[in-house]
């Protein structure tokens, strides 16, 4: 009843025409309006948004370079009570924010739900740990001197964000880079720019000052390559594709003055491992909730189901069973299981490796629906077996999970496939054998690993979120080793005895 009320307030916010444009001080914007169409049905224009041009991105920079120290010497209790003063505000204006992500991203009300309590969560945590991280430190060391360490913000940070969490991705990495002390210029997905807008105009109403956080909607090109490249950027935020990660940390190598820092969060090939003592019900629920939920739009999403062979003709009727029952359509409907993708190239891409599949894999279930025929961006869920592993060559970003089967001696040899993939985000493991569990969870390179549930919806502050090799640099976000990383070290020795006189003053704490 409570999910009804809200979906009324939803759908009342959804018939907002939304605008977005660069927000950086003292820079006209002059490009067309650009139409954002609802991925559910293109006839429909939501709203409109304008591209930064180089002028307004080199405009923005020089903001944030004159911003940076005021910012960073801002105390960071100040800062952590603008942050979470944002997350009030974003809560309070929860329905405005779900309308956002279903009418620009085709997210699901639930999804919806669980995007702005991820934003939430991110903005409170980051501010909660702010207060803590800034307090001098007092370090031990020989009579007659102090030694003390002090954490600062490392300067201007750009964070570019994804569109498949395109508010709590995007407003996570901006929190962290602020708390931490650092003016941000924050590029949205292309395909996300209004959602970034309303995130970015939020943040300034909590008190963010408007030359701290800039707002540069655009190309890779034009904003994302321009910025990375120049020395006054101290730091990236990136998630997004593996191959982008490489180019931006190639341009960051690339510079002549400081090095800038790289935190990469980028894709997966997660696997879920069930052997036969596992429970057929258990692993078809939530080899389903992983691999469908969000369209399967999720870095986290099971992508292969690797099933001990005993059990594998029962998962595989009842996977069919169930995503019989899947409803694939219009994300603002309670009723909807599955929304649709994010755009046409999205779609393209997943009916390539559809047609691919249908020649070379074995079909076990295609979910019936006619929105494939219809004016939004859908495809419809579908599960093939495999031979093998090999037969799938890059990550498959949507709703397509495949099945592999093994034998009793093979585990090793999964584990092996699994850790040759190079990515590693989320395993899934499904066993009643806790000596199983163990050496499966001791032995594959991933980041976040899942017992006897689903490997998605990982929560802020309680399975901090990121992988390894291919999948990111770490650290985790939403884990307490992600501030420091945007932070750098000063330590301060003084000579406290009566040669160093009045310096003894400096000693903090
Ligand atoms: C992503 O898909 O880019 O575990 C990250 C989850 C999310 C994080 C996913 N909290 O589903």
């Amino acid at each position: 009843q409570q999910l009804q009320a809200l979906a009324a307030q939803v759908n009342a916010a959804a018939k907002t025409d939304w605008r977005a444009a660069p927000l950086v001080p003292g820079a006209t914007v002059s490009g067309p309006n650009i139409a954002v169409s609802n991925p559910a049905d293109r006839r429909e224009t939501v709203g409109q948004w304008q591209a930064a041009d180089s002028a307004t991105v080199e405009r923005a920079l020089a903001n944030a370079v004159a911003a940076q120290d005021a910012w960073n010497a801002t105390p960071a209790a100040s800062r952590a009570a603008i942050i979470e003063h944002a997350a009030d505000l974003m809560e309070a204006r929860m329905p405005m924010f779900i309308a956002l992500c279903t009418k620009e991203a085709g997210k699901t009300i639930p999804d919806g739900v669980a995007e702005v309590r991820e934003a939430v969560d991110f903005l409170r945590y980051y501010g909660q740990q702010a207060r803590k991280l800034f307090v001098p430190e007092a370090l031990p060391g020989p009579t007659g001197e102090s030694n003390t360490l002090q954490l600062s913000g490392r300067g201007v940070f750009v964070c570019i964000s994804p569109w498949n969490f395109p508010l709590a991705i995007f407003a996570g990495q901006i929190a962290a880079a602020l708390a931490a002390g650092n003016a941000v210029l924050a590029k949205p997905a292309e395909q996300t720019n209004l959602i970034g807008y309303a995130a970015v105009k939020l943040l300034h109403e909590a008190g963010v000052p408007e030359a701290v956080l800039q707002f540069l909607p655009g190309d890779g090109a034009t904003v994302g390559a321009a910025l990375t490249k120049d020395p006054r950027v101290a730091g990236v935020a990136f998630t997004g594709s593996t191959d982008t990660a490489r180019a931006i940390n190639r341009s960051l190598a690339a510079r002549d003055a400081a090095i800038g820092v790289l935190i990469a969060e980028t894709g997966g090939q997660n696997a879920l491992i069930a052997d036969s003592s596992s429970l057929p019900e258990q692993v078809v629920k939530d080899a389903i909730s992983s691999a469908f939920t969000s369209a399967g739009q999720r870095c986290s999403a099971a992508r292969v189901l690797f099933v001990q062979d005993d059990i594998a003709d029962k998962v595989t009727t009842m996977l069919a069973g169930a995503m019989a029952e899947l409803k694939v359509g219009d994300p603002g409907l309670l009723s909807t299981d599955v929304g649709p993708v994010i755009d046409d190239d999205a779609l393209k891409m997943l009916r390539a490796h559809a047609e691919r599949m249908d020649r070379e894999a074995t079909p076990i279930a295609t979910v019936a629906t006619d929105n494939e025929a219809a004016h939004g961006s859908f495809f419809a869920p579908r599960a093939y077996t495999l031979n093998s592993l090999d037969q799938l060559h890059q990550e498959i970003f949507g709703p397509v999970l495949h099945v592999v089967r093994w034998k009793a001696d093979q585990l090793d040899a999964v584990i092996d496939a699994i850790n040759a993939t190079g990515y590693g985000l989320t395993l899934g493991i499904h066993s009643r054998i806790d000596e199983t569990v163990e050496k499966i969870a001791a032995r594959v390179k991933v980041g976040n690993c899942y017992v006897n549930r689903n490997q998605i919806g990982a929560v802020v502050g309680v399975q901090p979120f990121g992988g390894q090799n291919l999948s990111g640099t770490g650290p985790k976000a939403g884990g307490p080793h992600y501030l420091p990383r945007f932070t750098t070290e000063k330590t301060i020795t003084v000579n406290t005895t009566a040669a160093g006189g009045n310096a003894s003053l400096l000693t903090l704490g």
